[in-house]
């Protein structure tokens, strides 16, 4: 199913009355450049690893050779993909307004290959590595035969990326409230939802006024909320949109 030429204007419309212009993007954005999102039933990441395992601190703690190859060949997967129509689409969005935010849950890095600039990255970024018992940041991973190899402290070195049970990174958490209690318009693209804090952002958005467009392949944890939901892959939807956009 894909959105109709109706339903894009009135997204289109709804973007033109707004100044400020909040973006939340989720694992679906990228789909189309070859990474699978979490929770899709048959290539999901969930469908084949325990998130558990593989995603929690206790999980790197119990078997952290483990944990830090699965990460080691997701970067190799990232690092050979580029960004798609979606995100290049947000990088032209961004220009149209006076304020913009592009909050993401996504660690792959794709937006800001792309050229967006105002990124709030919530989950963290998988080509950044910090210590894990001090979190001591780590510029240059040491030329180590351990796996995982080891910070100056002696303490493990893992990725820095936001695992099930962490707190999310302060200044990342500040800068999406603010852009969410100022935004008149919140456009949340290719998320399930059901990962909180970021599931909570539609509700949060629309308490402060602002209005909520979804673009989706499906109905997601957010649908019933939202103002306009524009259902069809983020590549095609989000370039017709700032057609439409523009064209007004
Ligand atoms: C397309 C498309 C196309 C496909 N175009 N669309 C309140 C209530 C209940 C629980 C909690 C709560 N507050 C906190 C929690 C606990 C927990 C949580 O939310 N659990 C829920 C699962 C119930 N949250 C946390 O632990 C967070 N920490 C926190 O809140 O700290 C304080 C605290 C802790 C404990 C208790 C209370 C407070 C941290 C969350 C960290 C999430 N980490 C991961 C892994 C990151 C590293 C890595 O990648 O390896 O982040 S999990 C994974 O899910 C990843 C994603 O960012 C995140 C969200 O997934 P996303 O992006 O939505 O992907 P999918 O696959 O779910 O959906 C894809 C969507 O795209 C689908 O809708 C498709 O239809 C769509 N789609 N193709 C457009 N082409």
């Amino acid at each position: 199913m894909q959105c109709t030429q109706e339903q894009l204007d009135e997204g289109a419309r709804i973007l033109k009355r707004s100044r400020s212009l909040a973006v939340s993007t989720g694992a679906g954005i990228s789909k189309e450049s070859g990474i699978p999102t979490f929770r899709d039933a048959q290539t999901g990441l969930w469908a084949n690893y325990n998130p558990q395992e593989l995603a929690t601190p206790q999980g790197f703690s119990g078997n952290p050779k483990l944990v830090w190859e699965w990460y080691v060949e997701r970067r190799r997967m990232i690092s050979d993909v580029s960004p798609n129509p979606g995100h290049y689409a947000l990088v032209d969005l961004e220009k149209e307004f006076d304020e913009f935010t592009l909050i993401t849950q996504n660690i792959d890095n794709l937006h800001r290959k792309a050229g967006s600039k105002n990124i709030v990255e919530l989950h963290g970024n998988i080509l950044r590595f910090k210590c894990f018992d001090r979190e001591h940041p780590i510029e240059q991973l040491p030329d180590d035969d351990r796996i995982p190899p080891r910070c100056h402290c002696g303490s493990m070195i893992r990725p820095d990326v936001v695992w099930f049970g962490e707190i999310l990174p302060a200044d990342a958490v500040m800068k999406a409230g603010r852009a969410l209690e100022t935004c008149e318009t919140l456009l949340v693209v290719g998320t399930s939802g059901v990962v909180y804090p970021a599931a909570a952002f539609p509700a949060q958005a629309k308490a402060c006024g602002a209005r909520v467009i979804e673009v989706n392949t499906e109905i997601s944890a957010i649908t019933p909320l939202v103002d306009v939901y524009l259902q069809g892959p983020a590549g095609e939807v989000l370039p017709k949109l700032v057609e439409t956009f523009r064209a007004l």
